[in-house]
């Protein structure tokens, strides 16, 4: 029967059936998926072919994988070729980001975006902790939402303490399969259990960790909405593999740069000191087609790109 994957611990599955009925799973037999290699044959969000193998324990095989809509990896640390598959067949990716306590630079704000584009899942960005923004935060975060929105990214303003922007939140999520991604201590935990009361997730307290906070698990889990839809939880992953992103297609991960790319002279144009250069032309121009501080991560991001070997 047909099960969808809630959970992955790495040898065990929780997957739940469409009847509703939860169990514990395990793979039997090899799956090859995508044509890449894969740290994990099977993640949060497959849809799978699933057995009972034990009635009164509840324990299950997986026996076949459904063709994946979409999924987001990141690259294994010191393997670089090798990808583990965060979670599958997402309708959108939710950024949780804070401008205060602690402070979700731009740049991680960007890369993140550009992971968004490079797997096709639409990205969101709450700022959440509104109630400790003072003037100055609040002015950033106007600027901010200007900036992504002309790109065509949906961005809100939220605080679970005060509350504020639940319900223009919840909005978004229903009927909706949603990753949900974020550094630590920025309120994720918090927001899901905002939603689900009864869940108890742990939350941290990020004062005596230097603002940063710390993860409790590693593995991504997939909860059904209350108001209907399914949220993932990915608590300490940090962020999506974008390592593999050729230097000559970035821009591509760009919209606002998308739209440009064929103004340039060359067409393997890379926007640092080409001549001809439409993409630059528009940054210097200054009136925010294109605005400085995303050229600048475009930059960044560039430069943290291997240059290809071949
Ligand atoms: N002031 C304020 N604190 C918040 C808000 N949301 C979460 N927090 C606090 O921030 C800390 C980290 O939250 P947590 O949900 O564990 O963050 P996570 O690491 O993203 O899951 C906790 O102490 C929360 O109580 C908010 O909107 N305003
Ligand atoms: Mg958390
Ligand atoms: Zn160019």
């Amino acid at each position: 029967m047909k099960a969808i994957v809630y959970k992955s611990t790495g040898s065990w599955y929780v997957v739940k059936t469409e009847q509703g009925q939860s169990m514990n799973a395990r793979i039997k037999g090899i799956f090859k998926i995508d044509g890449f290699t894969s740290t994990n044959p099977i993640a949060v969000g497959d849809a799978v072919e699933a057995e009972v193998e034990n009635e009164t324990e509840q324990t299950g095989l997986i026996t076949d994988i459904y063709e994946r809509k979409n999924y987001i990896a990141r690259s294994t640390p010191h393997h670089n070729h090798q990808r583990h598959i965060v979670a599958s067949n997402l309708d959108q990716l939710l950024l949780f980001a804070t401008l205060k306590e602690p402070k979700t630079s731009q740049g991680f704000i960007d890369r993140f975006l550009v992971a968004a584009e490079a797997f096709h899942v639409p990205p969101v960005i709450v700022f959440n902790k509104a109630d400790l923004y003072q003037k100055k935060e609040l002015q950033k975060f106007e600027e901010l939402k200007e900036m992504y929105s002309a790109i065509g990214y949906p961005v809100l303003l939220t605080s679970m303490e005060q509350p504020q922007g639940l319900d223009e939140l919840k909005n978004i999520l229903k009927d909706k399969v949603t990753l949900l991604s974020g550094h630590s201590g920025v309120g994720k935990s918090t927001f899901i259990n905002a939603i689900f009361p009864e869940l108890k997730l742990r939350t941290q307290d990020v004062s005596g960790w230097s603002g940063k906070g710390l993860h409790t698990t590693t593995f991504a889990e997939m909860f059904d909405l209350p108001f209907g839809g399914k949220i993932i939880d990915t608590p300490g992953i940090r962020e999506f593999g974008i390592t593999d992103i050729p230097k000559e297609e970035l821009s591509h991960y760009f919209p606002e740069m998308r739209k440009h790319l064929h103004e340039c002279q060359f067409n393997n144009c890379i926007h640092i000191n080409e001549p001809g250069c439409a993409v630059k032309k528009i940054v210097e121009a200054g009136n925010g087609d294109i605005s400085m501080d995303r050229y600048v991560s475009y930059y960044k991001i560039l430069d943290s790109i291997e240059t290809n070997p071949y």
